[in-house]
């Protein structure tokens, strides 16, 4: 049985249960439709002439999450203690339906209560108020808010006097955002959907499981392969959608069955690739396959990074990536036998502690070969939550560049603050030293989605007051704040009505096409209100000295939209563009006109140290990824049907050879240990799954794992979690230590 029909099978059984029939076919005719809402799930383009499912299985499992007809509301709460939610699991808590009215948890309170929206907000504006400095507050957004929402919420923080805002993006694709801005002078992708399809001859996957991640990325695979377009895949995992592919889209998976989507497999080593990428570039130059005009007239750098190169050892690359010479020089052929290469990358790359070198190795590679504005070229970070991109856009940053404070002064009459604010784990930092007061959450589980849960779980808890607008109930929600609100939001598929009449948002995909999303589904219940409504009604109330007209924007987001044009770049005559049906596409000059805006205004090649993680012998490099069967922290079920587990999530996947010497047996239970210099953190009883991954390599479930994952472990320059990077050990578990 294909792949693709079991999937969409499983999607249609969830959609079916959590919405009924009408309700379901009314929700995923709307999916991605010019007219419709945007899929709240993963951040891939659509193509402009759309298909009438224009959606894959696990879009459609987000929508029906989202869209469920259950609801928790006061009597839900009034059954279920704090204490007694608090020992739920995330899946429990996320499965009981939409939150339907506000919520609060007073000082020692043992149950969330109904409060009216009114208090509510009296009550943050009037907690904001009382800080003795704005820093005390932090304002946490996940990506799945619309372009409208994330600039209100800025523009509220920074009107307060604040740069703490932290973002999913700094778990994320930070680095990507770091490598690109230093070496490119941007840090967007350079890539169109069109460009992988129709015109790309060759595109390297490195650290990304599309399949699982980004399926409708595999329609634009396949178009590329049906030209005769060659695609090379770098990962410690042989995922179900690189090797055995099948495009869950159809029922025949790619041009029949069984073919495979890759042409090229390399099984790296978890963070081998900085070592091949320098390997690859080595030889490279040796070949002379070099864009010598291209390098002449756009960059510069370029001999420092040739001498660092010659200098790259062979055994080193060999240790590091786990692949033989023999490997590296068939990877070589291909990209020499391509004359257009797009580098495809994602998690993989990005949340190791050298993630930001690798990534601009990866541009020294695309430089070398003049792989930078021209058709079927370039780089192409692929975004993670549907408007990621476009919260940072919307200036979700905690480290604004001068010219947009400066124009959003300029348009609110207000003085933004200049200096830096919090990231995510200096968020927790803060926490930790009682410097935060005031907790935020535009959506999101910051509680479940950072590293070091206990430590982040106990800090959190200490935070004064703790506000989580939220479609669904999670863990942040039952372990945050002294004193706590939950304030009932929209979500994308929900009709957004206000004073003006019928409302859309916008957002922006991860190759910078800004389109709308309308809601048309019944909201779950009257008391639910939309994020921008949310955050102008706590503006107007925290901010009275200003002459931000919150409430004109609340009514109306053409209002937003007006504003957002006068302070963000490439945003002109916004409401009309956006209007058109595949809407527009921001500037991006290495794409557009091969302009590199850094200093210089020379795209720079770099010099990449390799300091390879030292792993003491009898540990393992655990790296932590998601399940077909989840989105981020919520889990949709236990099974795991591309990787062969059933029933669980409490995993390590390890080489059979590996549990061998270890003298663990597949299906055993074993802690997880890792070290750190801070000291050890542990996950007991997990079930070890002999799995085809390299020798000296692991692999767990990301929320569960993030235990594992020490606070002080960040990436170079981008501060990202080193969630693929976790040096552990297995130990018998207790049970059976005791026998
Ligand atoms: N269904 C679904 N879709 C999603 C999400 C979801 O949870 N569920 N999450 C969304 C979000 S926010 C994001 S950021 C993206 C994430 O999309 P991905 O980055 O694809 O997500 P991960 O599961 O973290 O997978 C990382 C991949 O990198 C590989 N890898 C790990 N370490 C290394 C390494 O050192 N080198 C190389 N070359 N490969 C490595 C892993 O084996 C795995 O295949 O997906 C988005 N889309
Ligand atoms: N160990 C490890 N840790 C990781 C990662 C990893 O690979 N390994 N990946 C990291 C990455 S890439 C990311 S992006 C982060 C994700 O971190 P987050 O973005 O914080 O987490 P999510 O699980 O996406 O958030 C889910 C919650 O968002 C709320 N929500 C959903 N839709 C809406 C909406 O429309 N509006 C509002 N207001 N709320 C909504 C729901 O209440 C839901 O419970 O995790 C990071 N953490
Ligand atoms: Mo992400």
């Amino acid at each position: 049985m294909a792949a693709g029909v079991t999937g969409v099978r499983a999607a249609l059984a969830l959609a079916w249960q959590q919405m009924g029939a009408a309700r379901s076919l009314r929700a995923l005719r709307l999916v991605n439709q010019a007219d419709g809402f945007d899929c709240p799930s993963c951040a891939w383009p659509d193509p402009d002439k759309r298909h009438h499912a224009e959606f894959c299985e696990n879009g459609a499992k987000a929508v029906a999450w989202e869209a469920t007809q259950e609801t928790v509301g006061e009597s839900f709460f009034a059954q279920h203690s704090i204490e007694n939610l608090r020992l739920q699991s995330g899946h429990w808590l996320e499965s009981q339906g939409r939150l339907a009215e506000p919520m609060h948890r007073a000082v020692g309170g043992t149950h969330y209560r109904p409060i009216s929206w009114v208090e509510a907000f009296s009550l943050v504006a009037q907690r904001l108020r009382e800080l003795a400095s704005p820093d005390d507050a932090v304002f946490y957004t996940s990506g799945r808010a619309s372009n409208e929402a994330a600039f209100l919420y800025q523009l509220l923080a920074r009107a307060l006097g604040t740069n703490n805002l932290p973002d999913c993006s700094n778990m994320c694709h930070e680095s990507s955002g770091v490598a690109m801005t230093q070496t490119i002078g941007i840090g967007k992708g350079t890539v169109s959907l069109a460009d992988i399809s129709d015109h790309a001859d060759l595109v390297i996957i490195m650290g990304q499981n599309p399949g699982t991640n980004h399926p409708r990325m595999l329609t634009a695979l396949e178009s590329l392969k049906r030209r005769g377009g060659r695609v090379v895949a770098i990962n410690p995992l042989p995922e179900a959608g690189l090797k055995r592919f099948k495009n869950p889209q159809r029922a025949r998976g790619v041009i029949g069955n069984g073919t495979e989507l890759t042409d090229l497999f390399l099984p790296i080593r978890v963070n081998g690739d900085l070592a091949l990428l320098l390997e690859l570039n080595r030889r490279l130059v040796q070949r002379g396959a070099v864009d010598v005009e291209f390098v002449d007239e756009y960059t510069e750098g370029l001999s420092a990074a040739k001498r660092h190169w010659q200098a790259v050892s062979a055994d080193v690359v060999g240790d590091a990536t786990g692949l033989s010479d023999e490997q590296i020089e068939l990877f070589v052929d291909e990209v020499v036998g391509a004359e257009r290469v797009i580098v495809c990358w994602a998690m993989g790359l990005t949340q190791h502690r050298n993630s930001v070198p690798t990534i601009r190795e990866i541009i020294n590679f695309l430089l070398l070969r003049g792989n930078f504005g021209v058709p079927g070229a370039g780089a192409c970070p692929v975004r993670g939550h549907s408007n990621v991109q476009g919260d940072r856009t919307m200036g979700i940053c905690e480290r604004p560049g001068e010219e947009f404070l400066a124009s959003l002064d300029m348009r609110f009459g207000i003085s933004s603050p200049r200096e830096p604010g919090f990231d995510v784990v200096e968020t927790i930092e803060a926490m930790q030293a009682g410097r935060v007061r005031f907790f935020m959450a535009l959506g999101g589980n910051f509680a479940a989605a950072t590293p070091d849960t206990a430590l982040t779980e106990e800090v959190l808890a200490k935070v004064d007051l703790a506000v989580h607008v939220a479609t669904k109930l999670n863990r942040s929600h039952v372990v945050a704040g002294v004193e706590s609100l939950i304030l009932p939001s929209l979500g994308r598929s929900d009709r957004d009505d206000q004073a003006s009449g019928r409302q859309f948002v916008t957002v922006e995909d991860s190759m910078s096409v800004v389109h709308r999303s309308t809601g048309g589904l019944k909201p779950p219940s009257d008391l639910v209100r939309s994020e921008p409504d949310i955050i102008a009604s706590i503006g107007a109330l925290a901010c009275p000295d200003t002459q931000i007209n919150w409430a004109e924007m609340a009514s109306d987001y053409n209002v937003i939209r007006d504003h957002i044009e006068m302070v963000v770049p490439g945003f002109r005559e916004f409401n009309d563009r956006v209007r058109e049906s595949n809407g527009f596409v921001l500037p991006n000059p290495p794409r557009d006109d091969r302009d590199f805006p850094t200093e210089s205004g020379f795209a720079q090649f770099t010099v990449n140290e390799l300091q390879p993680l030292v792993v003491p012998s009898g540990h393992l490099l655990l790296q932590t990824m998601r399940s077909h069967d989840q989105f981020n922290t919520t889990v949709y079920g236990m099974d795991d049907r591309y990787r062969g587990v059933r029933g669980t999530r409490e995993v390590v996947f390890v080489n059979p050879d590996d549990l061998d010497e270890m003298n663990f047996r597949d299906g055993e239970r074993v802690d997880v240990v890792s070290v750190a210099d801070d000291g050890e953190r542990r996950m007991s009883g997990v079930v070890a799954v002999a799995y085809p991954t390299p020798r000296g390599c692991a692999a767990a479930y990301f929320p569960e794992a993030n235990v594992l994952v020490p606070l002080q472990s960040t990436a170079l320059e981008s501060n990202t979690p080193t969630s693929k990077s976790v040096i552990v050990r297995l130990e018998a578990a207790p049970l059976i230590r005791a026998k």
